[in-house]
């Protein structure tokens, strides 16, 4: 919230008041200024949505005077860079319990953006939220003396189907000191493990696998050494 310092206080009362913010020339000398915050509960603050997507949660705020919800008060809604904009009347009148909403569309920029809020004399409350992509589906294989394994379906040799855009994560489960590597047969490849065979209890290769298509791989350490996943 955001709190100005008024240019002239002609009465003491409407100066002791906490959110003493000026400004709201329509007002009687002797009324406390308006001030505006985020509602207390349900404020749509701190939302996370897809790059271009509406927020699920309407951003809300409450303007009061004196502390009492003010009706009829026009609040006006910017956004910050990002390319946000918001949807619907701007401004926004507060309702008879001193609230006004706006629906905040983010812009298509990854990361975080902004929105703000402000009434005449300018009082404001900014909001934050994130655009961002959601997780890649998940698939774990272990690697193991001297077999892969599918987690998800307990298949050793690891034979495992998902959906392209998987991020697949290879964990050496058990190995203790034994070396072992993991290279692409094809026909689809991936990167295989850097450098020679690796040995480290717990280590992890991942790998995201974004072409459909069946991807042969094993441990060329160890004879039967194998897998498959196929990418749908
Ligand atoms: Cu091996």
């Amino acid at each position: 919230m955001t709190i100005s310092i008024p240019k002239t206080c002609r009465a003491l009362l409407a100066c002791t008041a906490l959110a003493c913010g000026g400004g709201d020339s329509q007002a009687p000398a002797s009324s406390p200024p308006l001030a505006i915050t985020k509602t207390p509960t349900g404020s749509g603050d701190s939302q996370q949505g897809l790059p271009s997507s509406t927020l699920s949660q309407p951003l809300r705020v409450l303007v009061t005077r004196g502390g009492a919800p003010e009706a009829n008060v026009a609040v006006t809604w910017s956004t910050g860079s990002g390319g946000a904009t918001i949807v619907g009347a701007n401004p926004a009148m507060t309702d008879a319990g001193g609230i006004a909403t706006a629906s905040f569309k983010l812009g298509p920029t990854l990361g975080p953006q902004s929105a703000a809020a402000a009434i005449s004399g300018g009082a404001s409350t900014t909001f934050g939220a994130v655009a961002a992509l959601p997780p890649p589906p998940q698939a774990r294989i272990s690697l193991s003396n001297n077999f892969f394994r599918s987690d998800r379906n307990g298949t050793s040799p690891a034979i495992d189907t998902m959906v392209a855009g998987t991020q697949v994560t290879w964990t050496w489960v058990l190995t203790n000191s034994a070396i072992h590597n993991l290279r692409s047969l094809g026909p689809q490849t991936f990167a295989p493990s850097p450098g020679g065979p690796i040995s480290g209890e717990g280590h992890t290769e991942v790998r995201i696998l974004n072409v459909p298509g069946i991807y042969n791989y094993e441990c060329n350490i160890h004879a039967g050494m194998t897998g498959t996943i196929v990418v749908q």
